[in-house]
């Protein structure tokens, strides 16, 4: 009985290897693609297959041992890669002067992931000899300026001539609520010449929700329903100097959905998307829904209902893997209060001490209602 096991870059390689091998009535028992295990690095792909020759009976159990024999061997390379990986972490923590490494534990806590926590500690040890960390009283308030270079942020918004932001996000994130803290804060607050859009049409509630706000907050409101109709509305509101769109909830991975809405903001070129990411989402969640909006331009990113939040860690692996500026933060339901400029002191404090670092906690904020500004 001959099974033998070939590789390849390509389907095509592996057949042709059989075929010369042996022979063209030869039968393949399995055919896959694979990847590589690598260190830290993207696996390379290679395609793996088992081949019987024609004159053999196709030896199906001897091919099933040869396969489990294989996934065996994948398992153990990559218990072993585990295994070197925790080695290599351990390395770079010993190589850390003692006194960052409860700071590692902590931003580990926090929810940062382990690597981007030894990059951070790492790149701030290299500026300082360890006795100059061990003398100084302000080692936690150097530690989170250095930190705070990490989170790239993007300012308030610029509401001087004819701005056009849209509000983007998958449903329930915040986003009716936002464009309303933003109408508030920019009309009432700023004294800006405001006015909103509404592209949310799917639910007749939505469009009553942003009525209400506009209605108390006093400011225009237009519901479109079509990119041509959004362009026809943006031209209108010409003279204002903040144009504020809400869009519908949509599920990221509903592809249909996603294209409509990248048509309605391709309407314009001057629509500046921000993307709302709401810090109750799963981490790993966070950058696949990420990259499902990436479809269309998103420009910045808003973090939402960071009060419902306990860790914060995660700000920083965001920051680290998608390179877009934080705008804004949002931290509660009121209107206009609970949402501030994204400040990136104030982020990686929020990191390192928790909730307590929550604006209303810090600042012991009363909150006012749309009616106090008025
Ligand atoms: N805790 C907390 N709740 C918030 C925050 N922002 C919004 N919410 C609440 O989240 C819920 C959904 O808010 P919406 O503004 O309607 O969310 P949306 O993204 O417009 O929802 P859809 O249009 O249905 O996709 C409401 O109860 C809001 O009050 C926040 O920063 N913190
Ligand atoms: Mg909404």
């Amino acid at each position: 009985m001959k099974v033998k096991r070939y590789e390849g870059n390509t389907v095509q390689e592996v057949l042709s290897k059989i075929k010369v091998d042996l022979g063209p009535e030869a039968t393949i028992l399995f055919i896959k693609e694979r990847t590589r295990a690598r260190l830290f690095r993207r696996g390379k792909k290679y395609v793996e297959a088992m081949a019987s020759s024609q004159e053999d009976k196709p030896a199906y159990d001897a091919a099933k041992l040869e396969m489990i024999y294989w996934e065996l061997k994948e398992l153990k390379d990559s218990v072993k890669n585990i295994k070197v990986r925790e080695e290599h972490v351990r390395e770079e923590e010993d190589a850390l002067y003692p006194v960052l490494r409860g700071y590692r534990q902590k931003l580990c806590e926090a929810g940062v992931e382990t690597e981007n926590a030894l990059t951070v500690l790492k790149d701030f040890q290299e500026r300082f000899t360890e006795k100059e960390l061990r003398n100084s009283a302000l080692l936690e308030e150097s530690l989170i300026r250095h930190m705070a270079r990490y989170l790239d942020v993007a300012g308030p918004i610029s509401a001087d001539e004819n701005k056009i932001v849209a509000i983007v996000g998958s449903t329930g994130v915040g986003k009716t609520t936002t464009v309303a803290k933003l109408a508030a804060q920019f009309s009432l607050m700023e004294r800006k010449r405001v006015a909103l859009i509404t592209i949310d049409t799917y639910r007749i509630a939505a469009v009553d929700q942003l009525k209400t706000y506009a209605e108390i907050i006093g400011i225009p409101i237009e519901v479109v329903f079509n990119p041509q109709e959004l362009l026809v509305s943006l031209n209108r509101n010409k003279d204002k100097e903040l144009i504020l769109i809400d869009t519908a909830g949509s599920n990221p991975f509903d592809k249909v959905r996603m294209d409509d809405l990248r048509r309605f903001l391709g309407s314009s070129p001057n629509i500046e998307t921000h993307l709302l990411l709401t810090m109750t989402t799963k981490p790993k969640n966070l950058l696949e829904i990420y990259n499902c909006y990436n479809i269309m331009k998103i420009h910045k990113v808003i973090l939402t209902k960071l009060d419902e939040s306990v860790r914060f860690g995660n700000i920083l692996n965001l920051a680290t893997r998608v390179n877009r500026p934080i705008s804004y933060i949002t931290t509660g339901q009121n209107v206009p209060d609970d949402i501030e400029v994204a400040d990136p002191y104030n982020l990686v404090q929020l990191i390192l001490k928790g909730r307590e670092m929550l604006p209303e906690k810090k600042e012991g904020k009363k909150k006012g209602t749309v009616e106090n500004y008025r």
